[in-house]
């Protein structure tokens, strides 16, 4: 049987649908996205839970004209099958292919590129601010997730919002879950109001089933003066939201697509002169029992092109040796913005619940409430991505490095992280981090080297990071006794005259191939591991640097102001201005989605790349020895 989804062709094809062919529909859009994502990796629950939502939104309002903006924008990718996007929706997240979030570039029904949380309010207050100005005529449409609302930024929207008395709708996405359930005192108040529709629901059945009889009549009146008394005993959860200045419409079902319908239509044309507030509640995982079962796992999955190797992560590793560090000293205290599961806090915040706080999606209140832990004698690590670390660069500056308060910042993924792309990449860490006045910048080449400097970084009386990329380590690093690792000081992996390979993190692996296949050809490269990026071990790289006059730098960073600029800058102000230097790393621009591998063979990033920036900028270390072919040049 032909399926209906293969008809649309944009949102104008939903409208000819009847209620029961939509039904059908939601049902094809579920197969399409448990078939697909399960291949291509992604964030599956999120979309399960906005099927009857998308689809409701579709109909009622007219996208491209009036504007749909999605907060994350993980949850995407119905809208992206009901906007024209349907046959390349197996690309998604591809080298290429369809972005896991939103993306002005890719369609027009995308208004606001997406990635890190908690934006919608502002760019959607933004876009209708615009159209006021302009005097123009649509409707513009934030969609956030009670996990996104926990941040800073969308408060400070509200905020704006509700004084501005701005004519646009705030949909929120309520499904109790962020990655793992949503922290807060907000989502008590959530809770609240859906309890309140529970009770409501329940009072009416009561109603039905009592009023028949005297007694019954007897026992409401009873309930009524019970839940009156209740009541005002607490404040109208919806209240927040009108003293807000918006407009509180809800609690909606958010599986039920003709009363969505309805009440997107009342939202649409109520919106005059203030901003509404417009509560759905879903369930994550909809329609597919293991991930309604289980949420968190299902939240994003990974692909399955992912290769099993039996070495653990770096990711695993940290979180092992932070629980170790736990066990023996009490002052450690672990912080995560939502993110315990990619860091893979579980156990820790199983064996010391006292110890471990998620603040919600909250990095820059992360940041600074360290600041404020260090201040007393704790140490407090953070456990972040690089990426949204960047969110909290003044806290990182001016609450903790400016008060040279130990803090330590455990950035993961820090590098090429691959299919979540462009607004995820890990790239601008070495940039941000260097400049920092205090701060001690360090990379783990591998697994063991990650354990010592997470315990020297606890045990450092300085605010220190520590960055590792998302990837396995290349060895099997089990438990040992920890270490700390001189702050400043290199090592140099392998001797060699002609030039140094100076490296960042895990680069040390293929420049060490790198090296292997230069001296085949006769060119010998010493290979240095920087592990620590500030302060550079100048001592070591002024000193082969100086022996051979030739640098060749690898840091999976942006080149402006990261590791190989940093270098540039020392063998400058050293005098060195003779040594010939050159920096691989990433050129000025965003890098797409795409395997790891490919991304950085792209940027010169791996063994062939290393070898070729040698022989193509140093011609006269091949041609002193002649022209001998390798095949590990490629
Ligand atoms: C600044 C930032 N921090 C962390 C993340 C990682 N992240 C992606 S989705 C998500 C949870 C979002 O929860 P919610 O908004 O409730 O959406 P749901 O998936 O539950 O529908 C988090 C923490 C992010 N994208 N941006």
């Amino acid at each position: 049987m032909a399926r209906l989804l293969d008809a649309i062709d944009g949102p104008g094809d939903l409208k000819k649908l009847d209620a029961k062919e939509l039904q059908q529909l939601a049902q094809e859009i579920r197969q399409e996205l448990i078939s697909t994502v399960t291949i291509s990796g992604g964030h599956l629950a999120s979309n399960l839970g906005v099927v009857e939502l998308t689809i409701a939104l579709h109909r009622v309002f007219d996208s491209p004209r009036d504007k749909l903006v999605w907060d994350v924008g993980h949850q995407s990718y119905v809208h992206k099958l009901l906007t024209g996007r349907r046959d390349r929706f197996g690309t998604l997240r591809q080298l290429n292919g369809l972005s896991g979030f939103t993306d002005r570039s890719e369609s027009p029904h995308d208004p606001f590129g997406s990635g890190h949380a908690s934006t919608s309010v502002s760019a959607a207050l933004g876009i209708a601010t615009a159209r006021d100005l302009k005097g123009e005529e649509f409707s513009v449409v934030a969609v956030i997730g009670d996990g996104a609302l926990t941040g800073g930024m969308a408060f400070e929207a509200l905020n704006h919002a509700g004084h501005m008395r701005t004519n646009f709708i705030v949909i929120l996405n309520d499904n109790q879950m962020s990655i793992s359930p949503t922290v807060g005192a907000i989502t008590g108040i959530l809770n609240r109001l859906w309890l309140d529709e529970r009770l409501e629901k329940a009072e009416s059945r009561a109603e039905r089933i009592l009023s028949g009889s005297v007694i019954g009549r007897r026992v409401l009146q009873l309930g009524r003066e019970m839940k009156r008394g209740f009541k005002s005993l607490t404040l109208p959860p919806a209240k927040i939201w009108e003293e807000l200045g918006f407009t509180y419409m809800g609690p909606f079902d958010g599986h039920d697509i003709p009363k969505l319908e309805a009440s997107l239509v009342q939202a649409r044309i109520h919106q005059r002169d203030k901003p509404i507030f417009f509560h759905v509640i879903t369930t994550k995982g909809k329609g597919y029992p293991p991930a309604e079962a289980d949420a968190v796992r299902y939240h994003g999955v990974a692909n399955n092109m992912c290769t099993q190797l039996m070495a653990p992560t770096f990711s695993e590793i940290f979180a092992d040796t932070l629980h170790q560090i736990m066990a023996d000293d009490p002052r450690v205290v672990v912080i995560t913005a939502a993110m315990a599961e990619g860091n893979c806090l579980g156990t820790i915040a199983r064996d010391f619940p006292n110890r471990f706080f998620d603040v919600g999606i909250c990095e820059e209140h992360a940041t600074t409430f360290a600041a404020g832990l260090a201040t007393q004698g704790v140490r407090p690590v953070i456990a972040i991505y690089s990426t949204f670390m960047q969110r909290a660069i003044d806290q990182l500056i001016h609450d903790v490095c400016l008060q040279d308060l130990p803090v330590v910042f455990a950035m993961d993924r820090a590098g090429i992280v691959g299919d979540d792309g462009k607004t995820h990449q890990g790239l601008f860490d070495l940039s941000y981090l260097t400049m920092v006045p205090n701060l001690i910048v360090s990379a783990p080449k591998d697994g063991n080297e990650l354990r010592q400097l997470l315990y020297t970084a606890i045990r450092a009386d300085h605010p220190m990071a520590v960055r590792y990329p998302r990837t396995q380590t290349a060895i099997s690093c089990p438990r040992g006794t920890l270490e700390e690792l001189p702050i400043g000081r290199g090592e140099i992996l392998r001797d060699g005259k002609d030039i140094t390979i100076l490296t960042v993190g895990p680069m040390a692996l293929p420049a060490l191939d790198a090296a292997r296949a230069l001296s085949e050809l006769g060119i010998e490269a010493a290979v240095v591991n920087a592990r620590y990026i500030k302060p550079l071990d100048s001592e070591l790289i002024l000193g082969l640097c100086r022996a051979s006059g030739r640098v060749v730098t690898v840091e999976e960073n942006v080149l402006a102001g990261g590791f190989g600029s940093a270098v540039i800058q020392l063998l400058h102000s050293a005098g060195l201005d003779n040594t010939r230097a050159r920096c691989i790393g990433i050129t000025d621009q965003y890098v797409e989605h795409g395997p790891q591998h490919i991304l950085r063979s792209k940027f010169g990033l791996d063994a062939p790349g290393i070898v070729r920036t040698v022989i193509d900028n140093f011609p006269e270390l091949r041609s002193s020895v002649g022209e001998r072919p390798s095949a590990a040049v490629s």
